[in-house]
């Protein structure tokens, strides 16, 4: 298994996210990417390997043109309010709700923040723009070496992306590296792309980018949006529109849901994924499953996940993995790990 490790990872580092009318420290830290890494090297698990350039023509087919320019230069409008800002992340304020106008970009930076931002839990950080880029570059070339014909890779990275749509951030992700990984097998001769999201979250930016086209299903095992992030989107009746009807499937699960029922839900999705033969799949890889994860309510253990290693290389498919979230830092290694050993291992 090829890793494709972001080395630039930590130069996206928020320090606070806004949570019940506080700022709180930031969940999303460089250390869990660190963690993964040091814990493969240690059991010789994968070879690690550097992304290559950044393909922007393949960017701005899974993103809006407009909202990559706005991510490159966030940081400097942010600085050029006042040079005070400098010392503090950007998070949004203000947000257009249903009854307000979108279709004017207001001149004001804090204002068009809130037209491309879903949350105020997402600080971006001046390296952010860098560090997302160089994070969507090792998931397409993760999905490269697949096509050119190694069996798996791993793209080993940080800033998340799965949150991300086509012209919005959030849930600390910025780009959407798993979409991105999936266009890139589609460009690359892959005729049908499954993606399959673990993630303790639903997928909302991978799905909204695929909703409509047949040629990408999506499928996610996640908590019930009803209970959970991101509360609006991740129902069960989502199930793709026009040619994309039927092409898309969430499977909502309640808090505390355990390995067992989990595993149950999982065969639900690799019979839905068996059936639509796919040629390639990418798996979008949270860990926040876990049962110590700090922000998810999920029950699996650290054995859970050697056994979904297994599960993913039981579908026999080509398979690109993106790391995706997971906050229980001092044993995100140990689970991430696991994953891919339970995959090689199978
Ligand atoms: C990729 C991913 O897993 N994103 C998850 C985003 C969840 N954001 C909302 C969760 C709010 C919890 N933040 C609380 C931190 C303080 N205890
Ligand atoms: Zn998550």
């Amino acid at each position: 298994m090829l890793i494709v490790y972001n080395e630039a990872h930590p130069r996206h580092q928020g320090s606070v996210e806004m949570f019940r009318g506080a700022l709180v420290p930031s969940v999303e830290v460089p250390a869990r990417v660190e963690r993964v890494r040091e814990e493969l090297l240690r059991r010789g698990t994968g070879r690690f390997v550097a992304p290559g350039a950044t393909d922007m023509a393949l960017l701005s087919r899974v993103h809006d043109p407009r909202y990559l320019a706005f991510l490159r230069q966030a940081w400097n409008e942010w600085v050029a309010l006042d040079p005070v800002n400098a010392g503090s992340d950007v998070l949004p304020s203000y947000w257009p709700i249903k009854a307000f106008r979108r279709d004017v970009e207001p001149q004001s930076f804090v204002a068009r923040l809130g037209l491309y931002a879903f949350d105020a839990g997402t600080p971006l950080t001046a390296g952010s723009w860098d560090a997302s880029r160089e994070g969507a570059n090792c998931a397409i070339t993760a999905a490269r070496q697949v096509l050119a014909g190694e069996s798996a890779a791993f793209a080993l990275t940080r800033p998340p992306g799965h949150h991300a749509g086509r012209d919005y951030f959030g849930g600390y992700c910025f780009l959407n590296n798993a979409a991105l990984a999936a266009q890139a097998l589609r460009d690359g001769g892959a005729q049908r792309v499954a993606i399959l999201d673990i993630d303790y979250h639903h997928g909302n930016g991978t799905q909204t980018i695929f909703y409509d086209r047949s040629d990408v299903l999506f499928v996610s095992l996640h908590a019930d949006p009803y209970t959970d992030y991101p509360y609006y989107i991740g129902y069960a009746d989502e199930a793709g529109s026009g040619p994309g009807r039927g092409f898309n499937f969430n499977l909502p699960l309640p808090r505390g849901t355990d390995g067992p029922c989990w595993r149950q839900a999982f065969q639900a999705a690799a019979t839905r994924i068996r059936a639509f033969r796919a040629d390639a799949l990418v798996v979008s890889l949270g860990v926040d499953t876990y049962e110590r994860d700090p922000i998810s309510g999920f029950r699996l253990t650290t054995a859970d996940f050697s056994r979904i290693g297994g599960a993913l290389a039981g579908l026999a498919l080509p398979t690109v993995l993106v790391f995706e979230g997971g906050y229980a830092v001092e044993d995100i290694g140990v689970n991430t790990a696991n994953v891919l050993d339970g995959f090689l291992q199978r």
